[in-house]
């Protein structure tokens, strides 16, 4: 009798045991799961995918405006097989960064990710003096191939204003035209770009726009140049030089210029011609080389290639997120190779002499 009623004891006890764990195990699970939806609440600028909110434990706060996150219904159409790739060239950097080739990626699954993000593209280009005829061609271009259907606001830099063409814009894209100006060296005007960037940076394009492209005007598209290239900091890989082995690169050798890269560096020759990212690394990017490009001055020396030197001195040090093939900049000059089975922006054929301020 004694031991039975220590039996009912004990069982009674393991009872109420089990009823206070599992009160404990609810109670943490609901806990957990409301502070995630705090977290995402809290976080205003991200979009939260509503499946996501509902199914989800916890979320940490995620600071990148990219999270490749798309509906299930939004990937009705054929998707290829993740094995499709490029062999015959280098499709990621020593430190794991995408180099964008033809055939490395699948543009309707990337505009999936991106069109949903209502995001502003800002586009600068220079035309000062006679490069002010490249911009009918490159704006043309631009309107068919380049970042169709995503806003895009096209900053004009030049001396003659009034030369501007008008070309019709698709919905969403604006241009501006910003006086800067002239000068009778081609070299001051190329490297002058940094500080001008910079600049217009600061007093307007901060506030305009989500990522950017600094493009040379004597230039043409020709096929998709689409939201693949968007990256944290991005560069192109010279049309000349990507076959070439890191002594032939044109890379500033002289110690006393600060765009100064010994021969035992380097990692590509990357052109000037196309560089950009978001708006705040190309920023700072902007202000080193401006000021690299200050200090040779005061040191009376120029380096090789002006603001592509700086360029390629600050990509060594600051590598890219994102490289983009020489598809995405190519020479009109150059025999097409196998690599290359798409040409989406290239540099046109031009008289230098008769075009440039100087020879
Ligand atoms: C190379 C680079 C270029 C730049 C330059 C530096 C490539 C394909 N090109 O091009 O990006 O680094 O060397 O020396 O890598 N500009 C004017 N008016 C002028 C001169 C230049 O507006 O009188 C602007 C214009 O936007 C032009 C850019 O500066 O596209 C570069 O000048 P360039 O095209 O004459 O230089 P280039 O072809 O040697």
């Amino acid at each position: 009798m004694r031991f039975s009623s220590n039996v009912k004891l004990f069982v009674l006890l393991l009872i109420v045991g089990i009823f206070l764990l599992l009160g404990y195990v609810h109670y943490s699970f609901f806990n957990e799961r409301l502070n995630g939806v705090w977290c995402e609440a809290s976080n205003r600028d991200i979009p939260v995918d509503e499946d996501q909110r509902n199914t989800s434990l916890s979320k940490p706060i995620f600071r990148s405006r990219v999270r490749n996150i798309i509906s299930p219904e939004r990937l009705l159409y054929k998707q290829p097989s993740v094995l499709v790739g490029r062999t015959d060239v280098m499709a990621v950097t020593p430190w794991s960064a995408p180099i964008i080739w033809e055939g490395t990626f699948d543009p309707d699954l990337i505009d999936i990710i991106y069109k949903s993000m209502n995001l502003t593209i800002a586009t600068t280009v220079f035309a000062v003096g006679k490069y002010v005829r490249f911009l009918r061609d490159f704006l043309e271009t631009a309107e068919k191939h380049f970042m169709v259907d995503f806003n895009v606001r096209y900053y004009v830099f030049t001396d003659r204003p009034d030369d501007v063409p008008s070309v019709n814009m698709s919905q969403g894209r604006h241009l501006s035209v910003i006086q800067v100006p002239g000068s009778n060296r081609w070299q001051e005007i190329s490297a002058r770009r940094m500080e001008i960037i910079q600049t217009a940076i600061e007093r307007q394009i901060s506030r305009e726009a989500d990522y950017i492209f600094c493009l040379d005007v004597d230039s043409k598209f020709h096929a998709r140049w689409g939201a693949e290239s968007l990256g944290r900091l991005v560069a192109v890989i010279h049309p000349w030089l990507y076959q070439a082995t890191r002594d032939q690169f044109t890379y500033e050798r002289r110690p006393a210029s600060t765009a100064y890269i010994p021969m035992d560096e380097g990692d590509y020759y990357y052109a000037g011609a196309v560089f950009g990212g978001s708006v705040e690394d190309v920023y700072t990017l902007t202000k080193v080389c401006r000021k690299q490009l200050e200090e040779d001055a005061r040191n009376s020396i120029e380096a090789a290639w002006q603001e592509e030197s700086h360029l390629n001195r600050y990509l060594l040090y600051n590598k890219p997120s994102k490289l983009l093939s020489p598809e995405y900049q190519w020479d009109d000059t150059k025999t097409n190779t196998n690599e290359v089975k798409v040409i989406r922006f290239s540099t046109v054929i031009k008289n230098y002499a008769e075009i440039r301020p100087n020879v």
